[in-house]
């Protein structure tokens, strides 16, 4: 369900921050469970079926109401005032008669604009009561003792990892970032890995091994924390920077998927990290740390890889990697890992990613049609390039396809850290790059906040995400 709020000038507003408000100014009473106000409330009256839409309906008047007279800067004495009243069983009677007599939005203006505002206020809790039980009901780890993977998780055939064995090595090339000396060496090794598997495993990153840990355990603790704990991170909206959610895109897909995700921007730091969580209580401070050594080494491995693809100096920096998202994966253990994913076949949209998966295996990397499952190395990152890598470099390195399957017997948390271009950037292969080789460019251009919309939509789907910019010979 999403309740859209607006106040007089039609600005959106969260009922989070409505709520806020009003609890900022006045010290309302709580509403005992046994209120007769919960009776009159039209929304908790309504079966399951028509809460959304009355929840709809009232929400957006209701808001209106409320903040209309806010905005007048009643004296917190008349509401405190109006409380009482509308307490009292013969306010009740009056709200229940004038629901009844009116329809639910309506009954609000028939009340004084102050019992009116806190009436408004009453209901706004009891969405968001409601907005705590419905959307943390979907959050995987909400779920408990789960015996059978529900019907809403299980893959068509075809997409299922099914119970094939599948091979367990170190496949994917292991680059020890500071043993190194040799710059041009390790350029050229870089560059193998991402041309032939657009993955590799960094060791020696220099980022300490306590750290690596400790982010991982904060996550841990932040996805066990109780629903209420979470319920104002999450939100069903693919395009909030901020946000906990699960799955991929929950009310479009057809399937769901076995992850829960907390996402988090990044860069600037301080601009951002007021919007994150700080419980668990060393989340902030853990997590910043973190997200400022990733972003250097995210940034000193573009560089290598510029000059390895011979592109001049600083070609990576600014809007091309302006944004550093964070994606939190949390897997709960499944009943059967073989119906379902943690997460399907894609490939990053962005420039590059920095994987820190703990000791636990899950992810499976695509090379020659043949699923590989990695067996992490302890303290080593898993690196990838993703799609926008891939076309700015016309192709030369690739961007790996990987899936995450599930296990059956510990949950598995994992940090992705993302660096995109920012939203306004336009991309396409370089052109320095096609002079430079005597090539044809293999992409036609497209601006990245277009190439995102899709993106969400075709891996959801599992349809191929490059397909629409990919040039014949013949329009090159
Ligand atoms: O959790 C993992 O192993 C991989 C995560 C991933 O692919 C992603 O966040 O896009």
């Amino acid at each position: 369900m999403m309740i859209w709020l607006w106040d007089v000038n039609r600005k959106i507003l969260r009922c989070r921050d409505v709520l806020d408000t009003i609890e900022r100014r006045v010290s309302v009473p709580a509403l005992a469970p046994s209120s007769p106000l919960l009776k009159a409330c039209p929304v908790k009256g309504d079966c399951q079926k028509d809460v959304p839409e009355a929840c709809n309906i009232s929400a957006v008047n209701t808001a209106r109401a409320i903040l209309s007279p806010m905005a007048e800067s009643i004296p917190a004495a008349e509401i405190n005032a109006a409380a009482g009243i509308l307490l009292s069983p013969s306010a009740t009677g009056a709200v229940s008669s004038s629901i009844a007599a009116a329809g639910n939005h309506s009954a609000v203006s028939l009340l004084s604009p102050h019992a009116g505002a806190l009436f408004c206020y009453y209901i706004l809790k009891l969405f968001r009561a409601e907005d705590t039980v419905i959307h943390m009901d979907k959050l995987i780890s909400s779920k408990q003792n789960i015996q059978h993977v529900p019907e809403s998780y299980i893959l068509p055939p075809e997409r299922r990892p099914g119970k094939v064995v599948i091979p367990s090595s170190k496949c994917i090339p292991v680059i020890d970032l500071h043993g190194n000396t040799n710059r041009q060496e390790l350029v050229q090794r870089i560059m193998k890995a991402c041309q032939e598997f657009g993955f590799f495993e960094l060791t020696g990153h220099g980022v300490p091994e306590d750290l690596m840990h400790d982010v991982l355990k904060v996550a841990n603790e932040f996805f066990q924390l109780p629903s209420e704990d979470k319920v104002n991170f999450y939100s069903d909206n693919t395009w909030k920077k901020c946000r906990l959610h699960s799955s991929i895109d929950y009310d479009q897909e057809k399937v769901h998927f076995w992850r829960d995700n907390l996402r988090l921007p990044c860069h600037p730091l301080e601009d951002l990290v007021e919007e994150w969580p700080n419980n668990p209580a060393r989340f902030r401070e853990v997590i910043g740390n973190y997200a400022i050594r990733v972003r250097e080494l995210s940034l000193l491995l573009l560089d290598l890889i510029r000059e390895g693809l011979g592109l001049a100096s600083g070609y990576f920096e600014g809007d091309l990697s302006e944004t550093h998202l964070m994606n939190f994966n949390y897997y709960p253990p499944c009943p059967d890992p073989s119906l379902t994913l943690g997460l399907p076949k894609h490939s990053d949209p962005n420039l590059i990613t920095i994987l820190n998966q703990g000791a636990i295996s899950g992810l499976q990397v695509l090379k020659d049609e043949q699923w590989l499952a990695l067996v992490p190395t302890p303290n080593a990152f898993v690196v990838n390039i993703g799609h926008t890598l891939q076309v700015i470099s016309n192709g030369m390195l690739r961007s790996g396809d990987h899936r995450v399957v599930t296990n059956a017997y510990a949950a598995r948390a994992t940090i992705a850290s993302f660096i995109h271009p920012s939203i306004d950037c336009q991309i396409q292969p370089a052109n320095e790059l096609i002079i430079k080789r005597c090539s044809i460019p293999l992409y036609k251009p497209f601006p990245y906040i277009e190439f995102m919309r899709n993106y969400i939509k075709d891996t959801r789907d599992g349809d191929p995400v490059l397909k629409r910019y990919e040039l014949s010979q013949a329009q090159a």
